[in-house]
């Protein structure tokens, strides 16, 4: 990629805000929901923060344009958008015409360019760069911020979380100018890169749930199996209930080993075997055995965050606040309880599901929150309480709108070979039943009016119906 280029318009983008700043003008902030846009805007708040700077932040889902038409209303004058923005350069253009704007992202822009001097793109990808492995939205958050103030490379931990967040190192290794932020994080002593165990729970899970729950890369025979893990783990000397942070170096070798045995053993994907061990980001600012000691632990919080609509609580705990954190883990515990719960309810009331020629429909009401309907039917098909070659959906009562029920659709790859498309079926279903709904052949959602779930069951199995026959069909 063109480096030299990108760092040029990097440091456009970086000279747009510091006039702004200097003008005294609040800058209006808004950032993606997931863990690569909170460390982007926690990055960037940092940064305005140190300038002395007025700043107002958002996280958000999507960039939809009706949110595009409310900032507009704010009448700001300068708006900076992080991990989010390269999709809606039109839109932009269009509807924020008044004001400076500066798209700091990392996802492949609908044009190369504003045509506006207010408008600029700061994005590496039309300079060459891979926009999933060479740098996240967070790092280009970074980049910004550095130039801004030397003073900014503190930053370069968060700012790898939110690499990490993106699954930047898929492959086991950084890339691109991710390693540039690596570089600047151990001149400064706020990160160190190991190769270790890439599984999630190095910090907070005991070995056993560690290996038990690792679905990338998949465990033969010992993922979603804690009682063969357990086994596995002490024929081969090890404490189950140790966590991988606490184990010697020595120890942690011997893991590695083992666990390469076992998997060229069972014949695993020899690039599974690969990424089983690489880069791991961690940081000494936090002890051992915090999920904020490492980076994808970090990231999977400030995930959770967001998708509990609490994002700029995950802000907050980028920029330090122990409050914060604290809230986050107790949210997430809750959320977890939640989970549980509804785990219970769906096992001690499956026998109410309405099962049709090609769909399982469970109407929960009030008992199962509306935000867990997929996990819940998730758990049908993985608890074996659903044939896994027969979708199963959830529906419960909207929290949001009295008269609307939420529904989400969940299968496996078996029962999609029959020629399913959750997504298509109930966008479908939803335009009978004067709702919304779609998403992908595996899992999609709806919303309808309370008063026709009679209706839907009757239409999706016959929509499901149509998506087999037309399979047939085309054989
Ligand atoms: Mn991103």
């Amino acid at each position: 990629m063109d480096r030299d280029a990108f760092l040029e318009r990097v440091r456009e983008g970086a000279e747009l805000i510091k006039m702004h700043v200097e003008l005294g003008h609040t800058i209006r902030l808004i950032s993606h929901r997931d863990a690569d846009g909170i460390t982007a805007g926690a990055v960037l708040a940092r940064a305005l923060a140190r300038e002395g700077a007025n700043f107002q932040l958002s996280i958000v889902k999507q960039l939809s344009e009706e949110l595009i038409d409310e900032l507009s209303r704010e009448k700001r004058e300068i708006y900076v958008f992080s991990d989010l923005g390269s999709g809606s350069i039109e839109l932009i253009e269009k509807k924020l015409n008044f004001a400076t704007v500066v798209v700091a992202d990392h996802h492949p822009p609908e044009r190369d360019g504003f045509k506006e001097g207010d408008h600029l793109l700061v994005n590496p990808v039309p300079f060459g760069a891979n926009s999933v492995r060479d740098l996240s939205g967070s790092g280009v958050a970074y980049f910004i911020a550095k130039e801004i103030n030397g003073k900014n490379r503190d930053l370069s931990y968060i700012a790898l979380v939110g690499a990490v967040g993106d699954m930047q190192e898929v492959d086991g290794t950084f890339h691109g100018l991710n390693l540039d932020i690596i570089e600047d994080g151990k001149k400064e002593g706020v990160l160190e890169v190991r190769k270790e165990l890439r599984l999630f729970g190095r910090e907070s899970r005991p070995l056993y749930q560690m290996l038990a729950y690792s679905t990338n890369p998949e465990l033969p025979e010992i993922t979603g199996d804690e009682r063969k893990a357990i086994e596995w783990l002490r024929s081969r000397g090890f404490d189950p209930e140790v966590h991988y942070w606490q184990l010697r170096e020595e120890e942690k070798r011997k893991l590695h080993d083992a666990l390469v045995v076992h998997m060229i053993k069972h014949e695993a994907p020899r690039e599974a075997i690969d990424r089983l061990i690489g880069d791991v980001v961690v940081s000494p600012l936090y002890p051992e055995g915090d999920p904020r000691h490492e980076a994808r632990e970090f990231a999977t919080l400030l995930n959770a965050t967001g998708r509990l609509n609490a994002g700029t609580l995950g802000v907050a705990i980028c920029l330090g606040d122990e409050d914060a954190y604290r809230k986050a883990r107790k949210m997430l515990e809750e959320y977890k309880k939640e989970q549980i719960e509804a785990r219970r309810f769906l096992m001690q009331n499956w026998s109410s599901v309405e099962e049709g020629e090609h769909a399982y429909v469970f109407y929960a009401g009030r008992n199962i929150r509306d935000t867990l309907v997929g996990i819940a039917a998730n758990i049908a098909i993985n608890a074996g309480l659903a044939n896994p070659e027969k979708p199963v959906v959830v529906i419960a009562d909207s929290e949001e709108d009295e008269g609307l029920v939420k529904g989400s659709a969940r299968t496996t790859e078996r029962a999609l070979e029959k020629g399913y498309h959750l997504g298509e079926a109930l966008r479908e279903v939803a335009e009978k039943l004067g709702g919304e709904g779609g998403g992908h052949a595996i899992a999609a959602g709806i919303r309808f009016p309370k008063g026709r779930i009679d209706e839907f069951i009757k239409l999706f199995n016959e929509a499901l119906g149509r998506q087999v026959k037309g399979g047939e069909d085309r054989s």
